[in-house]
């Protein structure tokens, strides 16, 4: 097994319900448990595409699947939930993405490990932060990542959860 630790993102549809059926289907899935899940922040949308604001939030999970079949699993859930990807870098109804596979290094096409720009982004630095803060990525640990990063604009959402019940 594989501790895993996973993004989630979503800034079309019913945002909340995109992520809370996400989580939902990482559950049901046969070869993966979810362990941990963190709190849902508004972000504003980063990158050159103009957009709306995100929800977004991380999962760990523990598996048996590679990597590679952790990725198809989590592109089949994004294609369930409406994915389409008609614009680069644009607006999305789910996306999940592998952030760290048990400390592996990979570089292959669409599957880079760990995530090569988890470090410079406070959607994904600040939820991680809450569920794996001593998780070492490129030499540091995200909590010291996640203190060194501007994430002002990144705001708690405890109105949404992704735990329980609706
Ligand atoms: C120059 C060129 C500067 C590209 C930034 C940044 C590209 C982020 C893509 C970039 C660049 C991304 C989310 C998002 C996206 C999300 C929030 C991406 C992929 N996904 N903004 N923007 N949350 N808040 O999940 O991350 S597009
Ligand atoms: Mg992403
Ligand atoms: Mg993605």
């Amino acid at each position: 097994m594989v501790e895993a630790t996973l993004g989630l993102g979503s800034n079309l549809g019913d945002r909340a319900a995109m992520l809370r059926s996400a989580v939902a289907a990482l559950s049901a899935a046969d070869a993966v448990a979810v362990t941990a899940i963190s709190p849902v922040y508004e972000t504003p949308p980063w990158g050159p595409v103009p957009q709306g604001p995100y929800l977004n939030a991380c999962v760990a999970v523990e598996t048996s699947l590679p990597a590679r079949a952790l990725l198809d699993l989590c592109l089949a859930i994004e294609r369930r939930h409406g994915r389409e990807r008609a614009v680069r870098w644009g607006p999305r109804t789910l996306d999940i993405d592998i952030l760290d596979y048990g400390g592996q290094h990979l570089d292959e096409p669409g599957l880079a490990l760990p995530h090569p720009r988890l470090v410079e982004r406070a959607f994904v630095l600040v939820p991680l932060a809450d569920i794996a803060p001593g998780l070492v990525v490129e030499g540091r640990t995200v909590a010291a990542w996640r203190a060194a990063i501007d994430a002002s604009g990144v705001a708690a959402r405890p109105d949404i959860s992704l735990t329980g019940p609706a």
